[in-house]
């Protein structure tokens, strides 16, 4: 970062470290890198940028609202789920080392190309996650997972049902009062945002690291009573001892400041989502994968364990999740 002067006067901080520059740099140091994990990264970067333009022109553009289809899990689809599905496939469909593409809102992944057409990549993305705040206009975000294609494997979904330790690399986008970008390549995690001054992800903190406390939770309380009653003696004792409570209701938004601020966020088995809502792979992977790699804790709430180890066995797999500080994790599971 370069703060400019003048004839001796502040002329303003000029942030120039960009996504892109900072992608760069990771791969010149990687031994036998070959530039095609940068290109899926801007790729990405550049659907988000596109995606974060819509979303600010969204009532303008009049695309509020359902559109006429339900996606694979029977949930009506926002017209901005739709677009943002159609950038991202867009922008990544170009990429040549891409063999897979699998997004929350398509009932079956898209098979791009074979291994031995180049494709050694997979991406798995939820476009827009809590869609359904879009028409009150509270945050909403992009969650992405990258994944290895591995050539031995027959099928598209058998290849792309791999544990969340797997990952690569995992990011979400959070289109907020500002764009924040929040990567990790499993080398600690990275926060840009997007300065749209000059069209570019700057990043603003290296190696953020989440608290290891924080004496907030993060649940829908309402589906209390449907709750195993573990997460109830949890919700108790968190009220007796001083915790705050704050729920948006979109994954992205509340995670982002667990992440920052410290805290726990739940999603507990209910009575209409036995299994828990999120979608393991599309939502609580990447997430656990990033709170992991900033030194936080992801495990599932039946159980209590670990996240990354869950052997998926369909892309659209639901989970129940308990993710954030350490110690606020480990206070949730204590309970269980
Ligand atoms: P939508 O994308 O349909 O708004 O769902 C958002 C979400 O998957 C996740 O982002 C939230 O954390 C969770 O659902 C909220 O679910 P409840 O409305 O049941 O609390």
């Amino acid at each position: 970062m370069i703060e400019r002067r003048q004839s001796g006067r502040p002329v303003g901080y000029l942030n120039i470290n960009s996504l892109q520059s900072h992608i760069l740099q990771g791969e010149a140091a990687a031994a036998g890198s070959t530039g095609d994990f940068t290109w899926i990264l801007s790729a990405i970067s550049l659907a988000a940028k596109a995606i974060a333009a819509r979303v600010r022109m969204a009532r303008i553009e009049d695309v509020l609202g359902d559109s006429a289809g339900a996606n694979v899990h029977g949930e009506k689809q926002q017209k901005l789920d739709l677009i943002a599905n159609e950038l991202l496939m867009r922008c990544l469909g170009s990429r040549p080392s891409l063999a897979l593409v699998a997004s929350e809102e398509d009932d079956q992944p898209t098979i791009l190309r074979k291994a031995d057409e180049g494709g050694k990549y997979c991406v798995i993305f939820d476009p827009l996650d809590g869609s359904s705040n879009l028409d009150v206009s509270v945050g909403v975000g992009t969650i992405f997972s990258i994944l290895r294609n591995d050539p031995t494997i027959p099928g598209a979904v058998e290849t792309l049902c791999q544990q969340g330790s797997k990952q690569v690399a995992a990011g979400y986008v959070l289109y907020g009062s500002s764009t924040v970008f929040v990567l990790t390549t499993g080398n600690g995690v990275d926060m840009f945002v997007l300065d749209p001054t000059i069209g570019s992800f700057v990043l603003v903190k290296r190696q953020l690291k989440i608290p290891a406390t924080g004496k907030t939770y993060s649940v829908n309380e309402a589906n209390r009573p449907t709750f195993p009653e573990g997460f109830s003696r949890y919700l108790d004792w968190a009220q007796q001892n001083g915790y705050s409570s704050r729920y948006i209701g979109s994954m992205v938004a509340d995670l982002h400041r667990t992440l920052l601020k410290g805290g726990v966020f739940l999603y507990p088995p209910t009575k209409k989502n036995p299994e828990g809502k999120l979608r393991l792979m599309y939502e609580a992977n990447p997430m656990a994968m990033i709170v992991e790699q900033a030194g936080g804790k992801a495990v599932t709430g039946a159980g209590g364990s670990r996240m990354l180890d869950v052997q998926p066995t369909s892309i659209h797999q639901r989970t129940s999740v308990v993710i954030g500080s350490r110690d606020e994790v480990d206070a949730v599971v204590k309970h269980l």
